[in-house]
């Protein structure tokens, strides 16, 4: 559906191609130079940036703040699903949804693994997410009425997010890009079940009918909100996205991104006999693409602020989450150290 993009050109013989690192060049008379122009080389050769390899301090704190950003999402994208699980519909539907919401924690933990080859530790990430000083997506402070929401968050949330993210498998950050490989292979199967359960629903009854409209309704504007700001006009954020494009870290803007999932997901609505909430949804011959309406950026600006329907809670359910789990952080250390402890007799022997 997404097609095999998950390649990653330059990646096999990635070092093998590279500039020889000027850190091995014993005798660098300029080493500020010589070690821009080796992290320029990797760029405009497509290679990927390792961990060990120079980099611009603003090329690193970009990645720092979208892998958090990503992987805070990730775990508080849990809560709107887990809040059906008691609830799903049969034992099948029960063992799905908890290794989908199972998986979004595999991702975070992916996600923040591959942010602390940066230099960050994950425990001041996760402090930065539970004061507010760092992000996580505006799609998760909408809440989940029905069990219909489950496949629509299946069917739009991850459906966007794949489409957001199997470009970012060719991400030049070597970390970031293998990560999401494995990621986008789950998400893909997540956007299936969400499909599938819409499908089930808009076959069923009136009612059942009617629910997979309405979750539909609710899903799909915060769905387009999901790509980020427009690229241009009065809502156009100050933008990262130029400057990500250069340093290849984003491969499309947020508007393009947003233009194909569009173009993916209206024929997909058709299949399912569901109803895209926009009057001005119409297929433009000239362009090739779907025109859509106009998204209100300002509900978007409003939920980042915190005015969402759900902010608060989301929050407070992950930092209680968090304090809960002092106990189980606590226990790791003191194994560590014991282990440490252990070895090291054996390492002077
Ligand atoms: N929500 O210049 P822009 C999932 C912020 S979860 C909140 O375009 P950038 C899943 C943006 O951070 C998938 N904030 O920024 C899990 C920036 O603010 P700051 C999550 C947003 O970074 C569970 C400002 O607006 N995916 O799959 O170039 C269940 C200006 O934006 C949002 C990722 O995180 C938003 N929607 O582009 C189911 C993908 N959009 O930082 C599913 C990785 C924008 O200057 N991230 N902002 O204060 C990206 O690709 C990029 O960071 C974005 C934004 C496209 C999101």
């Amino acid at each position: 559906m997404y097609g095999n993009d998950f390649a990653q050109p330059g990646a096999a013989d990635s070092k093998a191609a590279a500039p020889p690192h000027p850190l091995n060049a014993a005798e660098t008379p300029d080493y500020t130079d010589a070690l821009a122009e080796y992290f320029d080389g990797l760029i405009e050769q497509d290679q990927r940036v390792e961990p060990r390899d120079a980099m611009p301090e603003a090329y690193r704190t970009t990645l720092v703040r979208q892998m958090a950003q990503h992987a805070h999402s990730e775990i508080i994208g849990m809560q709107p699903e887990a809040n059906w699980i008691t609830r799903a519909p049969s034992l099948r539907r029960k063992a799905i949804l908890m290794a989908k919401v199972q998986d979004e924690a595999g991702h975070g933990l992916y996600l923040y693994s591959a942010a602390e080859t940066l230099g960050v530790d994950r425990s001041e990430l996760l402090d930065k997410l539970h004061s507010g000083r760092q992000k996580y997506s505006s799609i998760f402070n909408y809440p989940t009425l029905t069990w219909a929401d489950a496949g629509a968050i299946g069917w739009l949330v991850d459906g966007a997010a794949i489409m957001n993210q199997v470009p970012l498998c060719r991400c030049s950050y070597g970390p970031y890009a293998r990560a999401m490989i494995r990621v986008c292979k789950e998400e893909s199967f997540h956007q299936r079940q969400g499909f599938e359960i819409l499908w089930v629903l808009a076959r069923g009854t009136e009612e059942q009918r009617a629910m997979a409209q309405d979750a539909a309704n609710r899903w799909w504007w915060p769905a387009l909100q999901m790509f980020g700001p427009p690229d241009t006009g009065e809502h156009a954020s100050s933008g990262h996205t130029a400057q990500s494009m250069a340093w290849g870290i984003k491969r499309f803007s947020n508007d393009d991104l947003r233009q194909k999932f569009v173009d993916m997901t209206v024929p997909q609505a058709q299949k399912l006999g569901i109803t895209l909430p926009d009057p001005d949804l119409a297929w433009n011959e000239e362009r090739g693409h779907w025109d859509f309406g106009a998204i209100d950026w300002d509900e978007f600006w409003r939920v980042l602020k915190g005015d969402g329907p759900c902010n608060e809670q989301r929050i407070r359910t992950r930092v209680e989450a968090h304090e809960e789990g002092a106990w189980v952080r606590e226990a790791a250390d003191a194994y560590a150290a014991k282990q440490a402890a252990r070895r090291q007799p054996e390492a002077v022997a």
